[in-house]
C-alpha cells in the first residue's frame, strides 16, 4: 500500500508581507506535531537558472522581460520531479511564492496579459491551499530593506497586487486570504490552522495540475 502523500501549501503576497517568516513558522510547527514538513522556494536560487534569475533580481545583470519570464517559470518546473517524489513519500511541502508570483510581477510589466504569463506555467504540480497574505504595498514598504532589489518600489509592488486580486478570482485555485498586518503569532494561527486541515484532505487525492 503507498503512504499517504503530504500536501503543497503555497504563501504569495506582495514583497515584505512576511511570507518566508511564515512559511518557517509552519514548518516548524508541522514537525513539531510530527509531521515531516519542507520549506521550498522560488525563484530557487542554487541552480543554475536560479543565479542567472538572482543576479537579474540584485540588478548585476539584465535580461529582456519575457526571457526572464520564461526562466522564473523553468526555475519551477526544474523542481517538478523532487517536488513530486517529496509529495509522494508523505512530506508536506511549505512553498515560499509560485506560479501566481511569477504571473503577478510579470504581467505588472507594460504589455504583458495574465494569460501569455500563465501559460509556461500550465500543468505545474496543484497546490492545495494557497494562502495570499494581504498587505497594504504601503505598510510593506515601511518594514525595512524595501528598494534594494529589481521590482521594489511602492508603485510596482500595488500593480502586482491589482494583478495578484485578478488571479484570486480564479475558483480553480483554493486560495485562502490572511490579513498580514497582525503580529506573526496571529498570522501564524490562522496559518497553521488551514494547513492542517488541507493536509487531511489532500492526502486522499491525487496531486492535481495548475490552470489545466
Ligand atoms: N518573482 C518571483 C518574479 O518576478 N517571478 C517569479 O516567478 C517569482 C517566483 O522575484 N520580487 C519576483 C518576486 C520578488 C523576487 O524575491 C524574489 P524573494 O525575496 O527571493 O522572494
Amino acid at each position: 500500500m503507498s503512504c499517504r502523500r503530504g500536501a503543497l501549501i503555497v504563501l504569495e503576497g506582495v514583497d515584505r508581507a512576511g511570507k518566508t517568516t511564515q512559511c518557517q513558522e509552519l514548518v516548524n510547527a508541522l514537525q513539531q506535531s510530527g509531521r515531516a514538513a519542507e520549506m521550498m522556494r522560488f525563484p530557487d536560487r542554487t541552480t543554475k537558472i536560479g543565479q542567472l534569475i538572482s543576479s537579474y533580481l540584485e540588478k548585476k545583470s539584465n535580461l529582456e522581460d519575457h526571457t526572464v519570464h520564461l526562466l522564473f517559470s523553468a526555475n519551477r518546473w526544474e523542481m517538478v520531479p523532487l517536488m513530486k517524489q517529496k509529495l509522494e513519500q508523505g512530506i508536506d511541502l511549505v512553498v515560499d511564492r509560485y506560479a501566481f508570483s511569477g504571473v503577478a510581477f510579470t504581467s505588472a510589466k507594460p504589455g504583458f496579459s495574465l494569460e501569455w504569463c500563465m501559460n509556461p506555467d500550465i500543468g505545474l504540480p496543484k497546490p492545495d491551499l494557497v494562502m495570499f497574505l494581504q498587505l497594504n504595498p504601503n505598510m510593506a514598504a515601511n518594514r525595512g530593506e524595501f528598494g534594494i532589489e529589481r521590482y521594489e518600489t511602492s508603485a510596482f509592488q500595488r500593480t502586482v497586487h491589482q494583478r495578484f486580486e485578478e488571479l484570486m478570482q480564479d475558483s480553480s485555485v483554493n486560495w485562502k486570504v490572511i490579513d498580514a498586518a497582525r503580529t506573526i503569532e496571529e498570522v501564524h494561527k490562522d496559518i497553521k490552522l488551514l494547513s492542517e486541515d488541507i493536509i487531511s484532505l489532500a492526502q486522499n487525492q491525487p496531486v492535481g495540475e495548475l490552470w489545466r
